[in-house]
C-alpha cells in the first residue's frame, strides 16, 4: 500500500503534550492497543526527562486497558470525557488527578462539532480495512470514531488483522447536521440503515500502523439467584404489559444496560415463552443477545458495539454472514439519539447503584462522591424511553448497603423520568403515582425487608407536603454507614 506505514512507537510520536485525541471504540470493543501503549511509554519517557505530556481523552464510552489504564498509570491524562470503567482511571479521577467529566453518550459527538471541549488533534482509529482512498472500516465498536477522524488533523489507523475485512457492510455510518441545518434521522424502525459502510476521509491525513492483537473482552458471571429472579421479574412485568395492551402484541425493541444483571435479565426475557421474537435497539450488544439472535429469539440487533466475550467474538467471525444480515453496529450518536429512541419507543433497562423511595436513580456515584463508571447511554434511553425500567438488587454489600434510601446521594435520572423500579423482591410500577404512593410502592414491593420498617418510619415521618420528606434524616442510612459500617443501624428521629 503506499499510504504511510509506521511503527507505533513512530505513530505515538506524532502526538504532542496537550493535544486532544479521539479514539474509536465503545467498552474495549473498537479500541486502538497498540498505539495507546506506546503512547503512554513515550509519557514516561517525557517525564524522566522533565517534559510534560497529557492529552484530552474522547472516547465513545469505556475502552480498554491499553487506554485508560496504560495512559492513566503513566500520568498521560489531563482531561477524560464521556464514561470510564477502569479501576486505575476510577481511582486517579476519584484522588483528583485526572479531571473527569461525565456526559451523556450521545452527546459528545455533537458536542465536539459544536467547539464546546476545543480542537481534535488527532483520531486513533482501529479498523479493519483502509483504503489508498481514505476509506476506514471500523472492528466491532465505533463510539465517536467517525467525528473524530473528520475533525482530527492527523488520523491514526491501527489495521488490526485479527478482525476480518469482511465485517465491512456491518456498519451504518451517518454523521449529523450541526442545527440549525439538521434534519430528522431518518431511522423508523431498527433495521433502518441512512448512512455508509465506512469512515470517508482525506487519505493524505492518514498514517496506518499494522497490528495483529486480539480483543480483550471478558466473559460474564454466571447467572445467580438474584440476578434470575430480577430476570424473571422483568419478564413477568412485561409479559403483564402486553396482556393489558399497553405494550403491542408485536412487542418493542429492548435496549439494556452493560454487566451482568443487564446479561441476566436479556437471558430472561429471550426463554420467556410468552414474549414473541424481539429486536434490539441499544448500545452494547452483550453474549445473550448473540445466544439470542442464534436461537431466532432476538430477530435483528442494533447496537453500537459489539461489546461480547472472545469466544463469542470468534463465533460472530466464523459465522458473519449469519450475523451482518441480523446486526447493524450504529455510531453512539446515532444507537443513543433520544429522537429515534422516542420514534423507535424503546422500553429501556439499566441498573442503578441506589434508587430512592421517590424514584430518583444514582447510576454513578459512592455515598455522594466518589465515582464508579459513569452516566453511560442511561440517561439518553431512561428520558426518552417508551418505558423506563431501572434494575437493582435490593441490597449491597452482604446487606449492609440498601440499594434504596430516604434519598439518593447523587442524581442521574429524577423521578420524572424513571417508571418502574425492579429488585429480586418485585415490581414497583410508578406510573401516575404521588410521591407518596411511590414510596409505599417501592418500599412494598422492591426493599427488602430487613429495610422496610425503617424506611415506613422515614415516610411517616416525612414533612406535610406534595412530597414527604424529612430533611433533618434525608442521609439517615448513609450516616449510619459512614458511621456503623451498616444502614440498619439508620436512626430516624
Ligand atoms: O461492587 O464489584 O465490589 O462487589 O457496585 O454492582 O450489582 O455488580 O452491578 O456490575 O451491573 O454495575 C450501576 C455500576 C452497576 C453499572 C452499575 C457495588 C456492588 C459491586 C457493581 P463489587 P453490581 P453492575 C449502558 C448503560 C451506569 C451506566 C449505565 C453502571 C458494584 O450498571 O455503571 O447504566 N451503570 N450505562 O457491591 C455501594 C451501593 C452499591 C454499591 C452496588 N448502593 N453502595 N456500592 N454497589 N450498589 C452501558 C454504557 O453506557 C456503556
Amino acid at each position: 500500500m503506499a499510504m504511510k506505514i509506521v511503527r507505533a512507537q513512530e505513530a505515538a510520536l506524532l502526538i504532542n503534550d496537550n493535544d486532544n485525541v479521539g479514539f474509536s471504540g465503545f467498552t474495549s470493543a473498537g479500541c486502538p492497543k497498540a498505539v495507546p501503549l506506546a503512547l503512554a511509554e513515550r509519557a514516561q519517557a517525557e517525564h524522566a526527562k522533565g517534559n510534560p505530556f497529557r492529552i484530552g481523552v474522547f472516547t465513545g464510552a469505556s475502552t480498554g486497558d491499553n487506554i485508560d489504564g496504560a495512559l492513566v498509570r503513566a500520568n498521560a491524562i489531563k482531561f477524560r470525557t464521556p464514561y470510564q470503567t477502569n479501576n486505575d482511571m476510577r481511582n486517579a479521577i476519584n484522588e483528583g488527578s485526572v479531571n473527569y467529566f461525565d456526559l451523556h453518550l450521545s452527546s459528545l459527538a455533537q458536542d465536539l462539532r459544536y467547539g464546546f471541549y476545543g480542537d481534535i488533534d488527532v483520531a486513533i482509529i482501529e479498523a479493519s480495512d483502509v483504503t489508498e482512498t481514505g476509506e476506514i472500516v471500523p472492528t466491532c465498536g465505533i463510539g465517536i470514531a467517525l467525528t473524530a477522524v473528520q475533525m482530527a488533523k492527523l488520523v491514526i489507523v491501527e489495521l488490526n488483522e485479527w478482525h476480518p475485512k469482511e465485517l465491512c457492510g456491518m456498519h451504518d455510518l451517518l454523521e449529523l447536521q450541526n442545527p440549525p441545518n439538521r434534519s430528522e434521522i431518518n431511522i423508523t424502525n431498527v433495521r433502518s440503515r441512512i448512512g455508509k459502510e465506512y469512515i470517508q476521509t482525506d487519505p493524505a491525513k492518514i498514517v496506518v500502523v499494522k497490528t495483529n492483537i486480539p480483543n480483550d473482552g471478558g466473559c460474564f458471571a454466571p447467572v445467580d439467584e438474584i440476578t434470575s429472579k430480577i430476570g424473571e421479574n422483568t419478564a413477568n412485568f412485561l409479559v403483564g404489559e402486553m396482556r393489558r395492551g399497553t405494550i403491542p402484541e408485536s412487542f418493542l425493541p429492548i435496549q439494556s444496560g452493560v454487566g451482568n444483571i443487564a446479561n441476566a435479565v436479556l437471558s430472561a426475557i429471550g426463554s420467556n415463552k410468552e414474549i414473541p421474537n424481539f429486536e434490539v435497539y441499544t448500545e452494547v450488544v452483550q453474549d445473550a443477545i448473540i445466544d439470542l439472535l442464534e436461537q431466532g429469539r432476538v430477530t435483528y440487533a442494533s447496537g453500537g458495539t459489539l461489546a461480547v466475550s472472545n469466544p463469542y467474538i470468534e463465533r460472530i467471525y466464523k459465522n458473519l454472514p449469519f450475523f451482518k444480515d441480523k446486526m447493524i453496529l450504529r455510531t453512539s450518536e446515532i444507537s443513543n439519539n433520544p429522537e429515534v429512541i422516542r420514534r423507535l419507543g424503546i422500553i429501556s433497562m439499566n441498573t442503578a447503584i441506589e434508587a430512592d423511595i421517590f424514584g430518583n436513580i444514582n447510576s454513578t456515584h459512592i455515598a455522594g462522591s466518589k465515582i464508579m463508571n459513569g452516566l453511560g447511554g442511561s440517561g439518553d434511553f431512561t428520558r426518552n424511553a417508551y418505558i423506563s425500567i431501572f434494575l437493582t438488587p435490593s441490597t449491597a454489600k452482604n446487606g449492609d448497603i440498601s440499594a434504596f434510601v430516604p434519598m439518593v446521594s447523587h442524581v442521574d435520572h429524577n423521578e420524572h423520568s424513571v417508571k418502574v423500579i425492579i429488585s429480586e423482591y418485585g415490581v414497583a410500577d410508578l406510573r401516575g403515582k404521588s410521591p407518596r404512593e411511590r414510596a409505599e410502592c417501592i418500599i412494598e414491593n422492591c426493599v427488602h425487608p430487613d429495610y422496610r420498617s425503617l424506611l415506613r418510619k422515614y415516610l411517616k415521618s416525612g414533612a406535610k407536603g406534595q412530597t414527604p420528606v424529612n430533611l433533618y434524616n434525608v442521609f439517615s442510612f448513609h450516616k449510619a454507614l459512614l458511621e456503623t459500617g451498616s444502614m440498619k443501624n439508620a436512626v430516624i428521629e
